[in-house]
């Protein structure tokens, strides 16, 4: 029969034991703390990285920004198109500020008819229409007397959500997203934006306006706008590029429209097929797939210095 083993060797044993544990313990600490370590250093470099691919394309960025402004470079230009060959590129859009409705002309001018028209047409009812476009008025108008379906300061409850009138021209199309009523709006007609500016001029310019306009505003119908639009913008389906019909004169785009006698009364108190020198660009410069986008509004007139109205990155 073998013999038990002594209390000192049992307890040598555990004491190696528990020596070993440790040891294999802290290699574990020492191997987790090591990848921990590297894997810091590389999402800092990685980090850095990205700030630097995004700084240089924001440089690209301004670069395409400064050539779209040039006033001898039109929407169509080869120029907006840039590609270095080594993943940097810049790519630029210029549309016409034009094909949008100023709405603090129209709300200063009461000449809001139009508006009503476009509300109707993205199917808002009579009262949402007469409450959206009398809240606009009161919040430009520099009174504090309610117009019939609007809202002065004073008609604002303060949880509300719906922002004061400030009693002065919208500044950026942003301020109306808080006017009384613009949550019907938005819940119809989630891009309204896009047909709205606080630059363009008092005529919407065919070579870059939307159908809805032709239909809402003159009762083109819907097949006669699609085609006049698929027409205009060409295989790519866009406007402002290389494949579009380009328009020298109104009349040349009411032919491609079909516009009657009546239609074309309608149509030429409200459209033209010039841009006036108001650009909307937006450039973005690219550096191995990392993008940044500069969107601004620009005067770009023959013979004067472009003049920036507005300015977003992104
Ligand atoms: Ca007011
Ligand atoms: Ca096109």
């Amino acid at each position: 029969m073998k013999p038990p083993p002594n209390r000192s060797f049992l307890s040598r044993r555990r004491s190696s034991g528990a020596a070993l544990f440790l040891v294999l313990w802290a290699l574990l600490v020492v191997s987790v703390s090591l990848i921990v370590a590297v894997r810091l250093v590389d999402l800092d470099l990685e980090n850095e990285s990205v700030a630097a691919r995004r700084f240089e394309a924001r440089q690209l960025a301004l670069s395409g920004l400064a050539v779209a402004s040039h006033p001898d470079v039109e929407p169509r230009s080869p120029l907006l198109d840039k590609d270095f060959g080594d993943s940097r590129s810049w790519n630029v859009q210029i549309a016409s500020e034009n094909s949008r409705i100023n709405i603090n002309r129209i709300l200063r001018q009461n000449d809001t008819e139009q508006l009503r028209q476009l509300l109707a047409f993205w199917d808002l009812n009579e009262r949402q229409i007469a409450t959206i476009v009398d809240s606009l008025k009161d919040w430009v108008d520099e009174d504090n007397i309610r117009s019939l379906n609007g809202a002065e300061a004073s008609d604002i409850p303060p949880d509300s959500g719906w922002s004061k009138p400030e009693n002065r021209d919208f500044l950026d199309i942003a301020e109306m997203e808080r006017v009384r009523g613009i949550e019907w709006l938005e819940e119809v007609k989630p891009d309204w934006r896009e047909y709205f500016s606080v630059h363009a001029g008092s005529l919407a310019d065919l070579q870059f306006a939307r159908p809805d306009f032709l239909e809402a505003w003159a009762g083109i119908d819907r097949d006669r706008a699609a085609h006049f639009i698929r027409v205009r913008d060409g295989e790519d389906a866009r406007p402002g590029t290389q494949d579009d019909v380009v328009f020298e004169t109104l009349s040349d785009a009411l032919s491609a429209i079909g516009a009657n006698p009546l239609e074309t009364q309608i149509l030429s108190r409200s459209f033209s097929v010039k841009s006036g020198g108001l650009k909307r660009i937006e450039s973005r410069g690219e550096v191995n797939g990392t993008s940044y986008t500069i969107e601004c509004v620009v005067t770009s007139a023959k013979g004067a210095k472009p003049t920036i109205l507005s300015w977003r990155e992104f």
